[in-house]
């Protein structure tokens, strides 16, 4: 028989950081990185493809608070593609192609698109795209909502004296304008009195609240979003790349399959998707980052079997313990100066910790972020203590969803598996506690991230890997590590047991 025992496999709860001599404040750390080759972000943390994790909700949070959400595609193409336009609508600091309304349009169903949107007020423009107005909640206040179907957009929008700016105007004159006239809309027309764009008050005050935003070049929020690599998924990517996807995650748990690895390929070299980032993945060994890396992508994403609600390794007994495989991966990725995402297995903010001195760049998220407000789906009360609904995309949940269709079976390439007795699923379903709002969530998360750069002496996360070194420990060393010898009687904000 050959050789076939590969060496041992670590998982994050195997080793601790070393301390070091350290002259870090942990306030003070740097904690950017790239995301992409091409994309830079202040906070390491990416939300889950998954479709009870990440919607637009999700991925406006994410971006806002300086990480990035990958919309799931447990969803038709044109609805994964609203998601994206809603997050790159939610907040910019031009909007160059602003959504605008018709002066025939009721307020029946202008109301509708606003509620959709999430905004208060749309540019009015005729057929020619020349503005003729300005519909805001103000000319709708004291309007009664049973006129609303006969009452059109021209006879209550502000019409008269309208303020605009020149399409060139800088941030810092749209500002004084703004203010000048107390007025929360400013829209951009060029000489002839065509709409050029809007700036709207809220985007200066977004910016302030959030200044580690990631935002793409024109201020929008950046937004990812997963794609497959079978039947309509170039039209995916199609659709999406159109609405402004900023990534593209070409989203599977076999990365090293020969037809992910063709899509890559056939994305990357269409010129049409020049503009967009790809991140491939699943993989879980140095040979599978080679692969992905060879196939073009710009960034890899490492990952198979860790996720809380994965069962691969148990059905098909295949995996790699995550932390040595973020670490092989990532020997792959630096030799090629492409970035390492560490995606799943990730509980306690320690373990972003080490996956970041393993050689990762950022990790990917699911079971940490799945109890967030803006995670998709209700609260549920159980015993007393609320939940959410946290469920593996191989789950049975994601894979035959009753009465609807599911677009993601073949992430488990199982898509020609039309009975649903037959699926063979690799994730459970189940409820994570609910956990509040995600820029708490992060809050806590990141908060341990600094303290370990602070404890072995990292200034930003290069200097992690440079500097961090691992001890492995056995099951007295954790068993040591976590609280013992005491009943809990308070909760901690970054603390649960497993
Ligand atoms: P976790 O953060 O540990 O909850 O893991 C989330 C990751 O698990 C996802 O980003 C994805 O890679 C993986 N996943 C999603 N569904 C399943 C499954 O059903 N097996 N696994």
């Amino acid at each position: 028989l050959p050789p076939i025992f590969a060496q041992l496999g670590l998982a994050y709860d195997d080793v601790l950081l070393l301390p070091n001599e350290t002259d870090v404040i942990p306030s003070e750390v740097d904690t950017s990185t790239h995301l992409t080759r091409n994309i830079t972000m202040k906070v390491p943390a990416i939300s889950a493809a998954m479709d009870t994790v990440t919607e637009a909700e999700m991925a406006i949070a994410m971006a806002r608070n300086g990480g990035i959400g990958v919309l799931h595609r447990n969803l038709s193409i044109d609805d994964q593609a609203a998601q994206v336009d809603v997050v790159k609508r939610s907040e910019s600091g031009m909007i160059t192609d602003p959504l605008t309304v018709n002066p025939d349009v009721t307020l029946a169903d202008l109301d509708k698109l606003c509620g959709k949107f999430h905004i208060s007020g749309l540019p009015v423009v005729d057929h020619e795209n020349k503005l003729v107005g300005i519909i805001t909640n103000r000319d709708m206040r004291f309007i009664p909502s049973e006129d609303y179907d006969h009452l059109r957009v021209r006879d209550v929008m502000t019409k008269e004296n309208l303020i605009t700016g020149p399409a060139n105007i800088s941030k810092a004159d749209a500002h004084d304008l703004l203010a000048k006239f107390k007025i929360e809309k400013l829209p951009l027309v060029d000489s002839e009195g065509h709409l050029t764009g809007l700036i709207t008050v809220k985007d200066f005050v977004k910016t302030e609240q959030y200044p580690d935003a990631t935002k793409d070049e024109q201020g929008r929020l950046r937004v990812a979003a997963g794609i497959g690599y079978l039947g309509d998924a170039w039209q995916r990517a199609s659709a999406l790349m159109e609405a402004g996807v900023d990534v593209l995650v070409v989203d599977t748990a076999n990365g090293e399959a020969k037809i992910a690895l063709d899509m890559i390929r056939r994305i990357k070299s269409d010129s049409a998707f020049k503009g967009v980032d790809i991140i491939g993945g699943n993989i879980a060994t140095r040979q599978g980052a080679q692969a992905m890396i060879d196939a073009g992508v710009d960034a890899v994403k490492v990952g198979v079997g860790p996720g809380s609600i994965c069962t691969t390794r148990v059905v098909a007994g295949v995996g790699v313990p995550q932390l040595t495989a973020v670490y092989e991966a990532a020997r792959a990725c630096r030799a090629a100066g492409v970035p390492c995402i560490a995606d799943g297995g990730i509980h306690y903010s320690g373990d972003i910790a080490k996956a970041l001195v393993a050689g990762a760049s950022s990790v990917m998220l699911g079971g940490v972020l799945a109890g967030c407000e803006e995670a998709p789906g209700e609260k549920v009360l159980l015993h007393g203590k609320q939940y959410k609904l946290y469920r593996g995309m191989g789950s049975m949940g994601a894979m035959a969803p009753r009465g609807k269709k599911s677009y993601s079976k073949d992430r488990y390439f199982q898509s020609d598996v039309t009975s649903t007795d037959k699926i063979v699923p690799e994730g459970v379903e189940g409820e994570v506690p609910y956990r509040g709002p995600l820029n708490a969530v992060l809050y806590q998360m990141i908060g341990g991230l600094h303290q370990s750069m602070f404890y072995i002496g990292a200034h930003n996360i290069p200097e992690m890997s440079e500097k961090g070194r691992f001890i492995r420990i056995t099951d007295a060393g954790l068993r040591e590590s976590h609280p013992h010898d005491i009943v809990m009687t308070a909760e901690a904000p970054n603390y649960s047991g497993r």
